[in-house]
């Protein structure tokens, strides 16, 4: 008899945690714990973004939630879901978020872990339709458990990562992670309200054609910089860049290319933050065989950083690109 059933259902998020936790004997299930709250949250916002056209409606009659809240920017929005999540599911004893200036405490002090994230990330693309995403980045508490977490716990540098990751609200939304095992990628299935396995080992192409920066802020751009892009034009690479960190580097990730954001007169020592955008990136990309450096001699990774919010210049993507880019610039960049 013919099978009337649609498509078999993947592997759901949820469940692939758990089966890798059962490959490593003596984990105690709270990264996992923490990876699912990360995920939960996701959704939530995930539906805040998808009606975010709708909200102001609401908003503008001074109407309120169903938790009886005012209604909020959707990137306060996600960074309450978020810190909510965390806080819900007790592994965590402090989160950094790019929308507050000191440590949150979850009020937990026996949680191992800490949390560096910014929850909604593109704000320039949050009222406009466009994708936008989450970054997070995870890290097991240097202070001892049950005492204040403090900046020590976030200052340990990228290399002590245990895990990280972004969540894009694109065109569909997606959970991609690592915790230092490759890279992973689930998409979410709204129907069914889970995120499925979709992409079980990312690599990212060796070479590509891509090229995103802010060409706006050509004049200010390192020589090397441009020496880098006149070549890219040469060659007629394709120039691509959303402004949200996340999807242009999501795309690149997949298609080949390279994501820039150098120093300029604006902002000398980059855009980007260190702890919760370019670290997470840059394990991942490491994971997936591509490179980030913040100059010609310096991987990401590698910076020891200082201050909870700092900034960074960010060169990330395809190796062969990263390689050409540092080989032009040497002396400069
Ligand atoms: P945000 O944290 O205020 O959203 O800024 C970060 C964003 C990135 O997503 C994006 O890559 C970059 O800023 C774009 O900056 P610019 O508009 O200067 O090109
Ligand atoms: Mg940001």
């Amino acid at each position: 008899q013919e099978n009337t059933l649609a498509q078999p259902v993947g592997i759901t998020l949820e469940r692939y945690i758990m089966r890798k936790q059962a490959e490593f004997p003596y984990a105690t299930g709270e990264l996992s714990q923490l990876l699912r709250d990360l995920a939960l949250a996701g959704k939530i916002v995930h539906r805040e973004v998808n009606r975010a056209g709708l909200s102001d409606i609401t908003g503008g009659m001074g109407t309120q939630n169903v938790q009886g809240e005012n209604q909020q920017k959707l990137d306060m929005e996600a960074h309450i879901r978020f810190v909510r999540a965390l806080k819900n599911g007790r592994e965590t004893c402090a989160i950094l978020s790019e929308e507050e200036a000191e440590i949150i405490h979850t009020d937990n002090d026996s949680g191992n872990y800490v949390v560096a994230m910014d929850p909604l990330d593109g704000s320039s693309n949050i009222d406009v339709n466009v994708s936008i995403g989450t970054l997070f980045s995870i890290y097991r508490r240097v202070t001892p458990v049950g005492t204040k977490a403090s900046e020590a716990d976030f200052l340990q540098g990228g290399r002590q990562q245990v895990a990280a990751g972004y969540i894009l609200y694109g065109s569909s939304t997606m959970f991609v992670y690592t915790t230092g095992h490759g890279v992973v990628g689930f998409t979410y299935e709204q129907s069914l309200g889970e995120f499925f396995l979709s992409h079980p080992n990312i690599q990212i192409p060796k070479q590509g054609k891509i090229f995103s920066c802010n060409e706006g802020y050509w004049f200010d751009y390192p020589e090397s910089v441009r020496t880098f892009l006149m070549n890219c034009k040469r060659r007629e690479y394709s120039g691509r860049y959303i402004g949200s960190l996340v999807a242009d580097y999501h795309r690149n990730l997949f298609n080949g290319g390279i994501y820039m954001y150098p120093p300029t007169s604006k902002n000398p020592n980059g855009k980007l933050r260190l702890l919760y955008e370019c670290y997470p990136l840059a394990m991942l990309i490491e994971q997936a065989g591509g490179q980030a450096v913040v100059s010609a001699t310096e991987a990401v990774l590698d910076i020891v950083p200082t201050e909870l919010h700092q900034r960074t210049p960010l060169f990330i993507g395809s190796p062969d690109m990263v390689q050409e880019l540092v080989a032009s610039g040497q002396a400069v960049l």
